[in-house]
């Protein structure tokens, strides 16, 4: 296997028990970096007051990184602007919160320039360069128009809206344009790349061949489906280690019989946790007796909190808890624990698995890991119930889960009731399909399945 160079926009090497604020993206990469004696190229999350292009090294857990400081402006505009205000809510179907500022736009462009600038010195000539997510969109453009005639891949990780939504982005057209810089570029499910291949089909006129390649002008691409999976032998170990089985035996004392529910997200919109609420809520009120014995736990660590949508959802969910508890609360029993804070990767497993259901209802996702790693960290004698959104990216591979509307409160509110009565032999059946497809498609089976697809572009376009 060639050289791997790995773009991403942050760059957070794993930690000796994993990081306790690794998004999805950061765990999987670490994961897959480790089996290709490759480099992870991106930005270290400082703020330098003048950029100047120097790279720092480091290697950790058997990864290389190399990372770049930006300018406050460049964060202001590219990060927290560009990616965060504008492309994350659009590209989740939330054009209500998108943002349209012309000088994020501009962020956007510098920023992935410098990206270019600075990564193209370390490219040899049979590197395999492979760029991740809608941050770096443009990064590609940027290297060819430097002379990069390397194999170039792209992958986003979240999900590509719909024709209608992306037409309300300025520069649409220009943006998507940049993707045809590309050798391949892969998608979570057929949902996304079908909608993807629409747009270039209908807005630029682009045709439709053999072998997912789409021909635009000049350009030829593959557009492929490739799921992103999780490192599954690594989860499943995590589950029964030390911190693991501590955190499972501390919350199994606490739960004190009763049966948990678990959601695990970065506090963002788009992981439908207000609808969530408002689920469970229903589900309390249908069920009066089932209070006092069951209970959630939602874990929400704060994310992107500069960004003002964010502080708001935030707020919201802290009134709507607090609600929920103060109309069913009793002396010995809170409904919904709603915490914060991120806890470290073992300890995580832990709850998983002291878990009864895990409640994962996103109302827009890419993909989904907490999905996959609740499943992975189960007792496969006595496992939990996985209630899945069915506009996850995960629903497409994880159909045996209870599969849900996450806007509908008597969805979640039957879903719950239905979980928590599951017959065993029922979850172990469930359970062992679930786990077949997150031990097949791990994400070394990511990995190898873009690489593969990367490697072989030159041949087929
Ligand atoms: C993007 C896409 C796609 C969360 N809380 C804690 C913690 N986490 C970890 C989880 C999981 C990760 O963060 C979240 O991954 P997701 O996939 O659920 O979501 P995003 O962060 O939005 O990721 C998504 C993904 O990229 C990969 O392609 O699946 O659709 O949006 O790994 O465990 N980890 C620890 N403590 C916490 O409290 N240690």
């Amino acid at each position: 296997m060639s050289r791997l160079i790995v773009v991403s926009n942050r760059v957070q090497p794993p930690s000796e028990e994993g990081g306790s604020n690794q998004g999805g993206l950061a765990v999987a990469l670490s994961a897959g970096l480790r089996e290709s004696a490759g480099i992870w190229f991106g930005w270290s999350g400082d703020e330098t007051s003048e950029f100047t292009g120097s790279i720092n090294f480091a290697k950790a857990q058997g990864v290389t990184t190399a990372t770049i400081d930006l300018e406050p402006q460049d964060i202001e505009e590219y990060y927290n602007g560009y990616a965060n205000r504008t492309l994350w809510p659009l590209f989740h179907y939330r054009v209500d919160l998108a943002e349209f500022e012309r000088g994020f736009a501009g962020g956007y462009e510098r920023v992935n320039a410098r990206f270019a600038d600075t990564l193209l010195p370390l490219i040899t000539a049979e590197d395999l360069i492979w760029i991740n997510d809608y941050h770096l969109i443009p990064l590609g453009r940027e290297l060819r128009a430097r002379g990069c005639a390397n194999r170039i891949g792209f992958f986003l990780h979240i999900p590509w809206p719909p024709t209608q939504l992306l037409l309300s982005l300025p520069s649409h057209r220009e943006l998507v344009e940049t993707l045809f810089a590309y050798d391949v570029v892969g998608f979570q499910t057929e949902a996304w790349r079908d909608s993807f291949v629409e747009y270039c089909t209908t807005q630029l006129g682009a045709q439709l061949g053999e072998d997912d390649v789409l021909r635009h002008g000049e350009h030829a691409i593959r557009a492929i489906v490739c799921p992103i999976g999780i490192d599954t032998t690594e989860f499943v170990a995590a589950s029964t280690s030390e911190p693991a089985l501590k955190m499972h035996e501390a919350m199994t004392v606490s739960a004190a019989g009763r049966a948990m529910i678990v959601g695990v997200d970065r506090l963002d919109y788009s992981k439908g946790l207000p609808e969530r609420f408002l689920g469970y809520e229903r589900f309390l009120s249908a069920r009066p007796d089932l209070h006092e014995k069951v209970f959630l736990l939602q874990i929400a660590p704060p994310s992107r909190a500069d960004v003002q949508s964010y502080q708001e959802i935030r707020a919201g969910l802290e009134a709507s808890s607090g609600h929920i508890n103060g109309a069913f609360a009793s002396a010995e029993w809170v409904p919904i624990r709603y915490v914060n804070k991120g806890y470290p990767r073992g300890v995580l497993a832990g709850i998983y698995r002291a878990a009864k259901v895990g409640l994962v209802t996103p109302l827009r996702d890419g993909m989904n890991l907490v999905a996959k790693e609740y499943i992975a960290a189960q007792d496969p004698e006595d496992p939990g119930v996985l209630i899945l959104s069915e506009f996850a990216g995960a629903a497409a591979q994880l159909q045996e889960a209870l599969l849900i509307n996450p806007y509908s409160a008597e969805d979640i509110s039957d879903a719950l009731g239905e979980a928590l009565a599951m017959p065993k032999t029922e979850r172990v059946r469930r359970w062992t399909a679930l786990m077949q497809n997150v031990r097949d498609e791990d994400v070394m089976w990511w990995l190898r399945n873009f690489v593969t697809a990367l490697e072989g572009a030159k041949e087929t376009v």
